[in-house]
């Protein structure tokens, strides 16, 4: 068979239970502090100096929270380091019947395992997540070249109904 002129992609057989050789996809934990969870926030944003301390009060005041934080990451476990990070936020509501919606955050892949599909994988984890949790919708903001990426996984732009706006400070 001669697929040199087929248009057809063939995606990579990965899933969250089998991401590839010696990746994991699991809850954030307490450990991942050493395992450089930090560090690859910093790839998406500034992050600050955050102490060992600091994280562990963080994360203990997300678990105070149930059912609200899903701090996912990926790790690999032969490096013992993260390389992929997703958080879903669930946000009660009195609207739609007192329904609960999904806010995708801080998404990011370690720029040297980019290419791998992982960032996709993450994402669609949490979107099953999301629709097991009964979230009615999700949704994220991005900077423009992300929007071909998200629009791959089904993420729209509602023009005249979605323009993100924000006061920073
Ligand atoms: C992106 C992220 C958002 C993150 C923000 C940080 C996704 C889908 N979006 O918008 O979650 O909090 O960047 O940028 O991951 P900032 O430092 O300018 O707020």
């Amino acid at each position: 068979l001669d697929f040199s002129e087929s248009t057809t992609k063939f995606e990579p057989l990965i899933s969250a239970s089998q991401p590839g050789d010696g990746l994991l996809v699991r809850p954030l934990c307490s450990s991942d502090y050493d395992k450089g969870f930090i560090q690859l926030l910093g790839q998406l944003t500034k992050v600050g100096e955050v102490t060992q301390e600091q994280f562990f009060k963080r994360f203990e005041a997300m678990k105070t929270c149930p059912n609200t934080y899903y701090v996912t990451v990926i790790e690999d476990t032969q490096k013992s380091k993260i390389i992929g990070a997703a958080t879903l936020v669930v946000e009660q509501k009195f609207i739609h019947d007192c329904a609960v919606r999904g806010r995708l955050e801080d998404v990011v892949v370690s720029d040297e395992y980019r290419g791998k599909q992982l960032g996709k994988l993450i994402i669609t984890t949490i979107m099953l997540l999301a629709k097991y949790l009964n979230c009615y919708k999700i949704t994220l903001d991005c900077n423009d070249k992300m929007i071909p990426f998200y629009s791959t996984l089904g993420y729209k732009l509602e023009p005249g109904n979605s323009n993100y706006m924000q006061i920073r400070f």
